[in-house]
């Protein structure tokens, strides 16, 4: 296999100016006809000009109306060279022949229930014709379609419909024009039996924008909620950013199979549907939550991807990164912003982390890769987010701003660098960014130590930081990063203390005047090791450090649990009275783990219990705050601390926690099931969604302790439920324990929903994730369930990829969790490359566990390596795992 390195681009020596594209789409074939006007980027210029294809049947080749002879050019199975093309600017025409309803990869063109749909991304259109399929190739499309007018009743593609009519045949023709110059991975086409949810939207300038969202005629009623995300994601969108959108006209199609959440196609955004659509009865909040999100980044891809585009895939986080910052900025705008950094970091933490401390381990912006497909990372996206997120803790709203506003100045329509983000935002502010590019070429999580000392007498109270960045694959030795810490000290009260002034490299830098106090500010960490001293500090404070989570790193402090409760029960910074919380739990769970590991019997601290028992109870905080910072870190996190992980034990000790939490709040969880309750119909809002999120948390816990009333009491809730989310949340607390209950239960839900797969894949993976015992033999039987198909993505990120997030049974000490992913991961790999590599993803970690473990995956992953026929998909996971 190739790989592809980041030093070695080289700009194009040759653009297109448009692309006139024609899909005869058939049965048996479809034809694809293209005609590029191509030029030299450099006048005069005469080299070879080679086109990507892959998997594509040649027809014919003309130049300039003449077709070309035999040695005038050559094909392999991943190139046309023509080797010497005429000097200056011609017109090159192609016919290629291509079989959609055979594509089961979902890449390039292919059939999802009987409709024709697209995913170019990243570099899926040389799948459909021969084309310089790269991003910095931007050109203006048309696209013609003709096709059986019953079959496939609605054409869609990018832009603007400027022509439609019969033709002979019983066959039917749309033209589409897209005015803006885009590379080929925005393409997009859709022909098929759709109906759409039809709405306006009026830009602030006046532009009066259709929307249409396209589904199946049955599942139009659950658009609603995506049609009023794409509605507010677009005024969010004005009033944060003042960007409108650009056209006339912007599309959604909604598409049952789909490798990703969904494609920013310019103005037709595919979707898997899961994203899309939903109902009450059939999504649950956190549906809902995701449909926001990701219908908004979708749509603000349109300037943050689209407008300005990528030079090269190894800017990929340019993109994505600050598209996930806008969405995570837009959801936190319509919910609570606390919650939503909640999530956001508890996500960081439980995938992001592990991914930089394994053999995947990459930078935002990598240096090398053998498929792209496989750098859709939490790395690149979530990661690149908190970078982006870093420049405005370090440069303010407004500043950000006009970084922004300054990029989009400097770049429209342009496909640039992440460098070229990062000049827009220091030229803007003028700023002194330093060593702040690192975060995009050095990979790992760096670590950050502080300890604190406070001087009576001088009144200072000063912190010292010390920073390592851990060695990844590649990158052994690394450069001191610039961390900004947002920082704040509470008094002996809980009060935040003004901060006046700070001693660094022997200066005092005034931070605030006693008429305008400043409660929180940002540190600049930028060497190996560094010391902030604070003036006018009287009596020794309890700081808060790194609030609202200010840069992705390990933090150790010398705080003590007693200051850790100090915050918990008084920082004004939200974010850290929750991590506060998530500390001392951390460090419980990993002093309970070296118990278990010891066989000593297991206790509690009751001071936890009481910490946790005065959040529960605390009547002024938020409800959906409040079921967040009584739910424990999850056992990846745990596991990701420990020098060898050892699931069974991290599982153990969870579970013992959580009972012995529902065992002494059994009263207090009781009473907030029951005033959580309500009769009205479901709404969409951050109060009810943070009640059932409360209510749902205290009927885990309860239904935990596998007590016959408690147990009832969750069924009761199940029967009464009146949408999915408390239903679902109901079905997840009883399946929680093996037995009768939960089997007639689970199978109650299958009968109720088999006819709506959405529903059925949430039962799929409710049952693949479970953590009781032998789980393995269980999905075993599901891969053979009617309901399940491996040609689905979602059915596979379901069952397969559920089973591997249950700790306890993929990593079964009897290899059998391996032996199953490793078998299914073969079988995907001839169906479908990009699904297979992301199961295969499961095994990276494999050296983490103990020997035994490390023997038995090792083994999975060289059988997988030496497989006949192996994608390079899955072969770059499984090898560099095994590296
Ligand atoms: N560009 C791929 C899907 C997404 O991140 O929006
Ligand atoms: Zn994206």
């Amino acid at each position: 296999a190739r790989e592809i390195f980041l030093k070695d681009y080289k700009m194009p020596d040759y653009l297109f100016d448009t692309v006139d594209l024609k899909f005869e789409l058939g049965e048996e074939n479809t034809i694809v006809s293209s005609k590029i006007a191509v030029y030299p980027r450099a006048a005069g210029v005469s080299c070879p000009l080679v086109l990507h294809g892959s998997e594509l049947k040649l027809l014919s080749i003309k130049i300039d109306g003449k077709e070309l002879k035999k040695e005038e050019f050559h094909v392999d199975h991943r190139h046309l060279t023509l080797p010497s093309p005429p000097v200056g600017a011609f017109t090159l025409e192609i016919v290629t022949e291509i079989y959609p309803q055979k594509n089961t990869s979902l890449e390039g063109l292919y059939k999802s229930s009987g409709n024709f749909c697209t995913q170019c991304e990243a570099e899926g259109f040389r799948k459909i014709t021969f084309s310089q399929d790269r991003p910095d190739v931007m050109a203006r499309y048309t696209c013609r379609i003709e096709a059986d007018k019953n079959l496939y009743p609605v054409l869609l593609s990018n832009g603007n419909l400027i022509e439609q009519g019969n033709l002979e045949g019983g066959k039917h023709y749309a033209l589409w024009e897209d005015p803006f110059k885009k590379p080929s991975y925005l393409f997009a086409l859709v022909a098929g039996q759709l109906e759409c949810r039809d709405d306006k939207f009026v830009t602030r300038s006046g532009r009066e924008v259709t929307l249409r969202i396209w589904t199946p005629s049955e599942d139009v009623p659950k658009t609603a909620h995506a049609m009023y995300s794409l509605k507010a994601a677009m005024k969010w969108d004005e009033e944060v950013f003042g960007l409108e959108y650009d056209l006339d006209l912007f599309n959604i199609v909604a598409v049952p199979d789909f490798n990703m959440g969904a494609m920013e196609n310019k103005s037709l955004n595919i979707f898997n549907s899961k994203l899309v659509l939903a109902l009450p009865e059939t999504a649950t909040d956190g549906d809902y939550a995701a449909i926001l999100g990701v219908i908004g980044h979708e749509y603000f891809h349109n300037w943050t991807g689209n407008r300005v585009t990528c030079r090269d895939w190894f800017q990929l986080s340019l993109k994505e990164g600050l598209t996930v910052f806008r969405d995570q900025e837009f959801s936190s705008d319509m919910g609570s912003r606390t919650v939503k950094r909640i999530v956001d970091v508890s996500r960081l933490r439980n995938f992001q982390f592990p991914q930089d401390a394994g053999p995947m381990a990459h930078p935002v912006r990598p240096h090398s890769y053998i498929k792209m497909d496989n750098f859709y990372t939490v790395t690149v996206y979530e990661k690149g987010a908190e970078v982006v997120r870093m420049y405005k803790t370090l440069l303010g709203s407004s500043g950000f701003r006009k970084g922004m506003d300054l990029y989009f100045k400097r770049h429209d329509g342009q496909a640039v660098t992440c460098e070229d983000f990062f000049a827009a935002m220091r030229d803007a502010n003028d700023a002194d960014m330093s060593n702040f590019l690192l975060w995009y070429s050095q990979a790992g999580t760096p670590q950050v130590k502080v300890t604190s000392f406070h001087d009576p007498d001088a009144k200072t109270y000063s912190l010292k930081f010390s920073q390592e960045v851990p060695s990844t694959p590649g990158q052994p030795v690394k450069e001191p990063m610039f961390i900004p810490v947002a920082i704040g000290l509470l008094d002996s009260s809980g009060k935040d203390m003004p901060l006046t002034g700070v001693y660094h490299d022997g200066m005092l830098q005034t931070i605030s005047l006693p008429d305008q106090p400043v409660y929180t500010t940002v540190l600049r960490v930028t060497k190996k090791e560094e010391e902030f001293k604070f003036a006018n500090i009287p009596e020794r404070p309890i700081p808060s450090l790194l609030r609202g989570y200010s840069a992705p790193v390990r933090l150790d402090s010398d705080l003590t649990d007693s200051d850790l409760f100090f915050l918990l029960a008084h920082d004004s910074d939200e974010f850290n009275r929750w991590e506060a919380g998530q500390i001392l739990a951390r460090k419980l769970m990993l002093s309970l783990v070296d118990d278990f590991q010891q066989n000593k019997s297991l206790s509690l601290n009751l001071k936890f219990i009481e910490g946790i028992r005065s959040i529960l109870c605390n009547s002024s905080l938020d409800k959906e705050f409040i079921a967040k910072a009584i739910t424990l870190p999850g056992e990846g996190e745990i596991m990701d601390m420990m020098a060898v992980a050892d699931p069974d034990a991290v599982h153990a000790v969870r579970s013992f926690i959580k009972k012995q939490i529902a065992l002494s709040l059994k009263e207090d969880l009781l009473s907030t099931v029951t005033n959580s309750r309500s009769s009205d119909p479901y709404v969409f809002d951050h109060h009810n969604m943070a009640r059932r999120a409360l209510k749902n948390t205290s009927l885990a816990y309860l239904a935990s302790l596998d007590d016959p009333e408690l147990t009832n009491l969750a069924l009761d809730e199940y029967k009464s439920a009146t949408n999915m989310t408390d239903q679902f949340a109901a079905l997840a607390a009883i399946a929680q324990n093996p037995g009768q209950v939960r089997d007639d239960v689970l199978s109650d839900f299958y009968t109720k929903w088999r006819h709506d797969f959405l529903v059925v894949n949430k039962w799929f993976a409710l049952q693949a994730m479970s953590d009781i015992p032998g789980n393995v033999a269980n999905v075993q039987k599901l891969l053979s369930h009617p309901a399940f198909d491996l040609r689905n993505p979602n059915k596979v990120y379901s069952l397969i990829g559920g089973f591997c997030g249950s700790h306890v049974n993929f990593h079964a000490k009897d290899g059998s969790g391996y032996k199953f992913l490793g078998e299914v991961v073969l079988q995907l790999d001839k169906i479908n490359p990009q699904v297979a590599s992301r199961m295969v993803s499961a095994f990276s970690r494999w050296r983490r566990y103990d020997e035994h473990r490390q023997a038995l995956a090792k083994a999975q992953l060289e059988m997988i390596v030496s497989a006949n026929g192996l994608s390079e998909n899955v072969y770059e996971i499984a090898s560099k795992s095994l590296a």
